[in-house]
């Protein structure tokens, strides 16, 4: 019965990846409907609050489901949500298994489908491939076990670990570009502070791959951008959303009314001293519907996130050069050295830039990020830390995960 279910299960996941930067905050599912050896139809999730893949699947199979076999990379769900319960459907058209790679996170779903079809007579296998879709829903499973953005920071770095002292525009080939255009078009925003604004006004937009401009988060806790700083132009409709401190907006008032005119969305926080507080943020950013964030800009923010054990993915582009001074990736201009007692996330990112045997020494369990959330044991979604180096030619150097993942040829999000 499980007998090339992997490869089942693969192309579910391909027609899953249809949806990339489409159905978020929702999860890319894919299906397959398999009569003997047989493919008979196939479905995926197209978009956000439309018809599920095990539907899409269905209706291609023109009634043609009876006794087959249906392969799926999601639990399929139980509840009235925006669309009716999947479980009923495959009941009704005379589905005989059901083969999911990996139950629904969404504690709604969560072992109700599975016990749902089980209790129609419906026999179900579970875990094929599921280190996989697990990955491939890295963003939908912290979005929805942590209500707040799945958050991952990508810098390029020098040899010697600075992001800057350099040539700020250094990672030039264009495969890295295009990789990095590529997470653009899957993530729903990308983030920038203030400081990298007015420094490089870098455009974030998707130009090198087909796919939709990601919305726009700029953290400016003293509010020193105006209007004409936060045009970032785009083919495709985005959001603008400024998050700033109170006394900022209550001493930049007429900055803080232009801003809106010219359609910007202003978050205002409690602050200390213009620092935000990034799980105010995030948790507002959830709020307003952002599933996932590509954090590109700003040592700063990279070590305020990381400070706060907010990062669940850190890519590094590490480029053949030597800089010599700089800051480092997790090192803000404020604290020169790293933060006193400093957190587990500092330490990693600066061992993997200074002490590059870091990750060969400490193999056994390389990524070993602590967060409030995975601290409490709570949350398996947040565990699911992935550190991936690559050269400036945009090729993987070093990918490693929290947990041990069997990873295959699927280059799933890269
Ligand atoms: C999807 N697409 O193919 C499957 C999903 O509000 P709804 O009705 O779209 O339901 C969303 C939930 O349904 C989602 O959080 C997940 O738990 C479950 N499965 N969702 O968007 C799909 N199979
Ligand atoms: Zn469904």
């Amino acid at each position: 019965m499980t007998k090339g279910a992997g490869n089942f299960m693969r192309e579910c996941l391909l027609l899953a990846l249809r949806g990339a930067g489409r159905v978020s905050p929702n999860p890319m599912v894919g299906a397959l409907l398999v009569k003997g050896r047989k493919v008979v139809s196939w479905g995926w999730h197209h978009e956000f609050g439309g018809t599920h893949a095990e539907v899409d699947c269905l209706r291609r199979a023109h009634g043609g489901a009876r006794g087959a076999t249906l392969y799926v990379n999601l639990e399929p769900c139980s509840h009235h949500g925006k669309t009716p319960p999947c479980t009923e459907a495959l009941i009704e058209a005379g589905i005989r298994h059901v083969v999911i790679a990996m139950r629904d996170p969404n504690p709604l779903v969560s072992g109700c489908g599975v016990k749902r079809l089980r209790g129609a007579g419906i026999e179900v296998v579970e875990g094929i491939l599921k280190d996989e879709a697990r990955f491939l829903n890295r963003f939908f499973c912290t979005h929805i076990l942590s209500a707040r953005p799945y958050v991952h920071v990508k810098v390029a770095e020098s040899l010697d670990g600075r992001i800057t002292g350099g040539n700020s525009r250094w990672i030039t080939s264009l495969p890295s570009r295009r990789l990095v255009h590529r997470w653009r078009a899957m993530h729903d925003a990308v983030l920038v502070g203030a400081g990298t604004v007015l420094a490089d006004r870098p455009s974030l937009t998707v130009r090198l791959v087909r796919g939709r401009d990601p919305h726009v988060v700029v953290l400016d806790g003293e509010l020193r951008l105006g209007a004409e700083e936060c045009r970032f132009a785009g083919r495709s409709r985005r959001r603008i959303i400024l998050c700033t401190s109170s006394e900022a907006v209550r001493r930049h008032g007429a900055r803080a009314r232009a801003l809106a005119r010219a359609g910007v969305e202003l978050l205002a926080f409690p602050s200390r001293r213009g620092v935000l507080d990034l799980d105010l943020v995030l948790a507002e950013l959830y709020n307003t519907g952002i599933g996932s964030i590509l954090v590109e800009g700003g040592a700063g923010v990279n070590a305020r996130l990381s400070e706060a054990g907010l990062i669940d993915e850190f890519s590094s582009f590490i480029a053949p050069a030597i800089h010599g001074r700089g800051l480092g990736a997790f090192e803000s201009v404020e604290s020169r050295s790293p933060a006193p007692g400093g957190s587990r996330n500092r330490e990693i990112a600066s061992g993997l830039h200074r002490k590059p045997a870091f990750l060969s020494r400490e193999g056994r369990n390389p990524v070993s990020f602590r967060s409030p959330a995975s601290a409490s044991g709570k949350n398996k979604a947040v565990a699911m830390r992935t550190i991936t180096v690559y050269n400036s030619g945009g090729d993987v150097l070093i990918r490693a995960f929290r947990e041990k993942y069997r990873f295959t040829d699927l280059q799933l999000g890269s």
